[in-house]
């Protein structure tokens, strides 16, 4: 069982700890609880890079080991880092659990020494919808 964790911290209010388990070659449980969040949905992605000098900005694109386009936590195409939204309640607090099986703990596509960002606003999980006339 490999085990981790990301603490998240703010200066906007948002705090928060995010543990990671996971059997063997089998799928990452994720056990999240954040809170200080606008209620409703909000992006939920590992990115790429561990540098959180900078915010979100300096952890660079959704971590994408194969290549693929943006996409839902159940789709096919997706990058290994899209896990989709989490909800806030109406008290800021999203508590959630997350089995995903492209975010492994060990191994080359580990996600160990990587980000955790969780959005201000939704991920559109990219379904995006052109409005015309
Ligand atoms: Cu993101
Ligand atoms: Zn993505």
């Amino acid at each position: 069982m490999v085990k981790a964790v990301a603490v998240l911290t703010s200066s906007e209010g948002v705090s928060g700890t995010i543990f990671f388990t996971q059997e063997g070659h089998g799928p990452t449980t994720v056990t999240g609880n954040i809170s200080g969040l606008k209620p409703g949905l909000h992006g939920f992605h590992v990115h790429a890079l561990g540098d959180t000098t900078n915010g979100c900005m300096s952890t660079g694109p959704h971590f994408n080991p194969s290549g693929k386009d943006h996409g839902a936590p159940e789709d096919e195409i997706r990058h290994a880092g899209d896990l989709g939204n989490v909800t806030a309640g109406d008290d800021g607090t999203a508590s959630f659990t997350i089995i995903d099986k492209h975010i492994p703990l060990s191994g080359q596509n580990s996600i160990i020494g990587r980000a955790v960002v969780v959005h201000a606003d939704p991920d559109d999980l990219g379904r995006v919808w052109l409005v015309t006339s």
